[in-house]
Formats: structure tokens, C-alpha cells, sequence
């Protein structure tokens, strides 16, 4: 395919289309009750979040600091082949590489990202790495998998026998066509509060499937993918990333409950702000939110959108609100 056909077929050219602004304003949503969980609390998107709050609930309940719990939790989908869109097993890009992005924030402000890293199974902690081991947030690609290579990770082949079939599948119509919920974007954004009340976030992700080669997306960037700010609460996000970034949308979530609107609240304002001035037609992004009492919000833009909540001794799945209503 020509290049210029497959821009024609992105989100990236879609997403570009400004449509008139919807009649949401944010006065319309104040008022939508925030859901109450007790703490300590950990929350995480879609399904594979049950797994990841598990363990990193095991880390709270052991006294462990929420960073642990994060970075223990999103290390679970990561590691596992049949996660298509996450670490290990993640779909590649175009040209068939797997390309990850992951960014962790910790209570006192501190945070690490990567992006753009190939051959890496747990980009999350290669994140805690750069965060902890030099004076930088964020390395991108050969310098990121050379950094993790001098901090002890292994080189690993991430692309799976069945990844690569789903690719050279793809290959043959190399049609880029963003559908709302299909398993090809399915990042884990997880929030934890420990014991001792701290927060902290992670977000870990192989990015759209299909992307073009040194495509980046949210996840990795602080305040776009996740947010969390330990005098008020967290976000993080789901989706694609292109929108998520226009909006700076976990940023603003943190800000919102800042000035007095609970996590729903804050979740549903930040997905207007995306409808508002994106073609969200076949879009889908998803928020979670938490602010340090337990509260929590989750909301998208389509129907769709899980998430996995573990508070007062139960790990369950939950359905978000969205702004289009199911029909
Ligand atoms: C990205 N936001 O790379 C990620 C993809 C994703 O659920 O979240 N999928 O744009």
C-alpha cells in the first residue's frame, strides 16, 4: 500500500476532523455521584486487570507501597503470550515489530517512562528503572533498550508465533482501520493506594496494532496515559492515544478533582473535552479515576469499556458509562 493511501486509512487522518462541539458542557455532568471503594484500593482497565489488581493487591496487603503493587500488577499482563496488546504477545506495528511504550508515577511526583522499546518483555520496570537510576522521565528506543540492557534485562524475540500470523494476516489487505473495542488496543492503566494511603499509577501497552514504525501513543507520556498527584488522587486512560494526547486527558482529570469534582465527575468532563473537538465516531477511549478517600469514576466515549476493581476484599469486573448510549 502507498503511504499516502494507508495515512488515509489511520485514526491519525480521522482523527484530525473537527466536528462542531457537542452540547456538553461541564456544568450538565457536575453532579453524577463518584462510586465509593474502601482502601486500600487498587483499580486497572479491561479484563486483564483482574489478574493484575490481584497481585497487586498482594503487595499492599504484605505492607508494600502502592509503586510495588503497580509495577507487580502490569507486569502480569506484560508477561503473558496471550495478551495481545501488551507487552510479551502484543501486536507489532505495520512492519511487524513490537514496539512498547509504559510510563509509573510514585506519591512523591517522581516518575520513569519508555517508549518506542522493542525486544523488552517488562517495559514498566525498565519505566522504574529510568525514574529511580538516572536524572531523566523518559527513554525512547535504541537508547531505552540499551539502558535496559545495561540494567540486566534480557533481549527476548516479543513477537509470538500467533502475533505474527495476526499480522501477516493484516499484511494482506493492510487496511488500518481502528475499530472501537476490538482486542487490538487493550492498554492496562492500573491506580493503587496502599496502606499508608500513598498513591501511585502505571500504564503499560504495545500501542495500536498496525501503527506506523515509531508511532508512540499515550501511555507513555506522563499526564497523557496516566496521572496521579498523592494530595488528590489518579487517572489513567485507554484508547487511542492520538486523542488521549490532544487532551492531556489524565492531567486534566487530576487537575478537575483538584478543584472539587469527584473521579466520575472529573472522568465524564474529560471525555467531553474529547468529543467537544475529535471525530469520535469510531473512537474509543476509556478513563479511571480515584481520588484518596476511594472514590473512583470510569467513563468512554462508546459502550465497551471494563474495568477491574479490588477494594474491601473483592477483585470484580464493572462496566463504565459512556457518552453514547448503548442502542
Ligand atoms: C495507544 N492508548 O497506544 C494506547 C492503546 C490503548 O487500549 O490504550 N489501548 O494509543
Amino acid at each position: 500500500m502507498k503511504r499516502r493511501d494507508f495515512l488515509k486509512n489511520t485514526a491519525f487522518a480521522s482523527a484530525a476532523v473537527i466536528i462542531p462541539a457537542c452540547s456538553t458542557d461541564a456544568k450538565q455532568i457536575d453532579g453524577t455521584a463518584a462510586q465509593k471503594g474502601g482502601l486500600p484500593i487498587v483499580i486497572s482497565t479491561w479484563n486483564h486487570g483482574i489478574a493484575a489488581n490481584e497481585a497487586a493487591m498482594e503487595v499492599i496487603e504484605n505492607s508494600g507501597r502502592a509503586l510495588d503493587a503497580v509495577e507487580a500488577g502490569v507486569r502480569v499482563p506484560e508477561s503473558d503470550p496471550e495478551m495481545m496488546s501488551v507487552g510479551y504477545g502484543g501486536l507489532p506495528d505495520r512492519d511487524g515489530h513490537v514496539t512498547l511504550d509504559a510510563c509509573i508515577m510514585d506519591e512523591t511526583g517522581n516518575c520513569g517512562s519508555v517508549s518506542y522499546l522493542e525486544h523488552i518483555k517488562n517495559p514498566i520496570s525498565v519505566a522504574r528503572k529510568v525514574m529511580e537510576d538516572t536524572p531523566h522521565v523518559m527513554l525512547s528506543g535504541k537508547g531505552a533498550y540499551d539502558f535496559a540492557i545495561e540494567k540486566g534485562f534480557k533481549k527476548e524475540n516479543l513477537l509470538t508465533e500467533n502475533a505474527e500470523k495476526r499480522w501477516k494476516k493484516w499484511l494482506e489487505e493492510s487496511k488500518y482501520e481502528p475499530i472501537v473495542n476490538i482486542e487490538n488496543h487493550d492498554t492496562i492503566g492500573l491506580l493503587a493506594i496502599d496502606q499508608k494511603g500513598d498513591i501511585s499509577g502505571a500504564c503499560t501497552t504495545s500501542g495500536l496494532a498496525w501503527k506506523v514504525h515509531g508511532r508512540v501513543g499515550d501511555s507513555p507520556i506522563i499526564g497523557a496515559g496516566m496521572y496521579v498527584d498523592n494530595e488528590v488522587g489518579g487517572a489513567c486512560a485507554t484508547g487511542v492515544g492520538e486523542m488521549v494526547m490532544k487532551t492531556l486527558g489524565t492531567f486534566l482529570i487530576v487537575e478537575l478533582m483538584r478543584q472539587g469534582r469527584n473521579p466520575q465527575e472529573a472522568c465524564e468532563e474529560a471525555v467531553n473535552r474529547i468529543i467537544a473537538k475529535q471525530e469520535y465516531k469510531d473512537m474509543q477511549v476509556g478513563y479511571l479515576a480515584i481520588d484518596k478517600e476511594g472514590n473512583y469514576g470510569a467513563y468512554a466515549i462508546h459502550p465497551g469499556f471494563n474495568y477491574a476493581l479490588h477494594s474491601n476484599g473483592e477483585n470484580n469486573m464493572h462496566d463504565a458509562e459512556s457518552f453514547v448510549k448503548k442502542s
